[in-house]
């Protein structure tokens, strides 16, 4: 027996989208924006944020102490990031959809990352966005980039 009626609306859930250094430096943030809005989902906050180390530790806590982790913080505290809370039914696995795979010279094109990204020098890859990969990271994230909202 199923425990909620098929009638039951579908819930609307929440992602954090960032538009990294390097997409705001392009002058990609407009870009990114109409694509979440051309998917359909809502833009519920937008805010640029110039990162602290801080902020950083706790937002890529899970890559501490991987190769890449020291040039990753480094890219990200290299100019401001647009932060953006994105709503909407699956929003989570939508954006990340959108966005392609990590690696930006062979993301699929279609995608933000296909698309507008490739590689460049260093030694992190700059694919202009980030997204939350589940419920949990999601409402960890937005709590971290958005307080209090
Ligand atoms: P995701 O952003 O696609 O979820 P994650 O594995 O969570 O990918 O990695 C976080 C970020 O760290 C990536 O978006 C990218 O900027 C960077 N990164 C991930 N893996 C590597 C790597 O192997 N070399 C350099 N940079 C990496």
């Amino acid at each position: 027996t199923p425990t909620t009626p098929h009638t039951a609306a579908p819930t609307a859930e929440r992602t954090l989208v960032l538009v990294k250094p390097d997409g705001v430096r392009r002058g990609l943030s407009g870009e990114v924006l109409r694509r979440i809005e051309a998917k359909g989902y809502r833009l519920a906050a937008v805010q640029l944020v110039h990162a602290t180390p801080e902020l950083l530790t706790q937002h890529y806590a899970e890559h501490a102490g991987k190769p890449f982790f020291g040039s990753l913080v480094e890219f990200m505290l290299s100019g401001p990031t647009l932060a953006v809370v994105a709503e909407g039914v699956r929003v989570i696995e939508g954006f990340r959809s959108l966005a392609g795979a990590t690696d930006p010279t062979t993301a699929a094109p279609g995608t933000i990352r296909g698309d507008l990204g490739r590689a460049w020098d260093g030694a992190v890859m700059q694919n202009i966005v980030h997204g939350s990969d589940s419920p949990e990271s999601a409402a960890r994230e937005i709590g971290l980039w958005f307080p209090g909202l």
